[in-house]
């Protein structure tokens, strides 16, 4: 299948993608620049998704492409098993600093989806090394999205990522209840009011289970994947008072939300609840090479530091943990990050986000807006038998007319870059209320 000049299309099997609908009607991106995409015919396409919640600092930054380009003369690739390089070291410096404190302990992983296998392990394994053995199930919660490797689709709650592969879920894992609830929570401005009681799922589930039995919790902030699930007010705060309670550890899953998305470097911080590990990815590298990371608390890591000196504390890592060029771009991501005030910007601008969220409350099928920091859901009322078919048509008319945003199920996320002026965020809304109003 060819389309006009362009390339073959039927070799590659795209992820998370209607393969044959897709290539029926192919949309292109060619070259970025700053908040903006461009097709093979150089139309131009305003990026109101940063990608995939990535490219937090916008396309195409001079200071990134340098610091790659001489990683790659200096030195392409260098293993770190066994062996170690100034960047790896530097950037861990770098992002524990940015942490809350006392989460300083950092393990390289190449993606969301690895950060997050990789916390699980961490997490079980830590009990083990402590004596603490039988602390064997994970909770995850329902509509929860933390990647798809066999880990992140257990403790993850959705379907249709699940059905497939029901019988080779990790055992022993149990699940809260989303907290998403239209009928309290509709049109809410930032955090939603009612909810935070949803929070003693956990100690329902300690008591069927038995806190002895239980290793950790995992949560996203805001779960983005499955269309923009904010948490109510006091609810994680609940959640880690029941694990410090229960000896539990908190994973908070920050693949979406670190890296000033919220309004603070993470959302641990601005929503003031510390949890005890932190998965990352995405805008570790401003989307453009691929990394991820698990910070641990300090007392988590030096649990494992015993044991005979020449022994493998952490029997896991992957050939590109702290791949060179990773390090190389999330260093210089992280110096534009801290130079241009970012990881704070969306606190800035987030009123100005909000009343421009909120006015499309009252167009056609719109059954709820809501935000946080630079962060919107739009969530609309589905066509009957036709689930999703409704957003999809509102993605494919807004990138016809030059906007990029993501849709899961009726929902449209938006998630900008975080350079993103007031006028763009009135072109974001302007297409969007012109293509809702169809
Ligand atoms: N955890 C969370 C919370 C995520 O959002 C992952 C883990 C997995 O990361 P990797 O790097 O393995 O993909 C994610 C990924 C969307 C969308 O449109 C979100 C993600 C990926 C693709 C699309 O919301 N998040």
């Amino acid at each position: 299948m060819k389309t006009v000049a362009g390339p073959d299309l039927d070799a590659l099997w795209m992820p998370f993608t209607a393969n044959r609908q897709f290539k029926q009607a192919p949309r292109l991106l060619a070259r970025a620049q700053g908040m903006e995409y461009f097709t093979p015919e150089g139309r131009r396409v305003l990026d109101g998704a940063a990608g995939l919640w990535c490219v937090n600092a916008g396309h195409g930054r001079g200071e990134i492409t340098a610091a790659v380009t001489r990683q790659l003369e200096t030195m392409d690739y260098a293993p770190n098993f066994q062996m170690g390089h100034g960047p790896g070291f530097e950037l861990a410096t770098a992002l524990a600093a940015l942490c809350p404190p006392d989460l300083n302990r950092v393990f390289f992983t190449n993606s969301g989806s690895e950060a997050v296998d990789t916390a699980l392990k961490i997490a079980l394994a830590y009990h083990r090394v402590r004596g603490d053995a039988a602390r064997t199930r994970l909770i995850g919660r329902e509509r929860a999205y933390h990647g798809v490797g066999f880990g992140g689709i257990s403790v993850g709650g959705i379907v249709a990522n699940r059905k497939a592969w029901a019988a080779s879920m990790l055992p022993g894992v149990d699940h809260l209840r989303h907290t998403h609830d239209l009928s309290r929570n509709a049109f809410s401005r930032g955090l939603p009011d009612h909810g935070a009681e949803l929070a003693d799922d956990l100690e329902r589930l300690v008591a069927l289970h038995d806190a002895s039995t239980i290793a950790a919790v995992i949560v996203e902030p805001v779960a983005g994947s499955t269309g923009v699930l904010l948490p109510p007010k006091g609810y994680l705060e609940r959640l880690r008072a029941i694990c410090d309670r229960h000896g539990i550890l908190l994973i908070f899953d920050e693949v979406i939300t670190g890296f000033g998305r919220t309004g603070s470097p993470f959302a641990a911080q601005e929503f003031g609840v510390t949890p005890d590990l932190i998965t990352m990815a995405k805008g570790l590298t401003n989307g453009c090479v691929p990394m991820g990371a698990v910070v641990a608390r300090q007392a988590i890591h030096d649990a494992f530091m015993q044991g005979p000196p020449g022994a493998i504390e952490l029997f896991h890592g992957y050939t590109y943990s702290a791949h060179p060029l990773a390090c190389a771009a999330g260093l210089a991501t992280l110096d534009i990050y801290r130079r241009e005030g970012l990881l704070t910007r969306a606190r800035e601008l987030s009123l100005r986000w909000e009343d421009a969220v909120h006015s499309l409350r009252g167009r056609p099928a719109v059954i709820d807006t809501r935000n946080c920091g630079l962060i919107a859901g739009i969530e609309l009322e589905p066509i009957p038998g036709r689930p999703g078919a409704r957003a999809f048509e509102v993605f494919r008319k807004c990138f016809e007319r030059g906007l990029l945003v993501r849709t899961t199920g009726d929902i449209v996320a938006l998630s900008p870059p975080l350079i993103i002026e007031p006028t763009h965020i009135d072109e974001i809304f302007g297409t969007l209320a012109s293509v809702l109003q169809e």
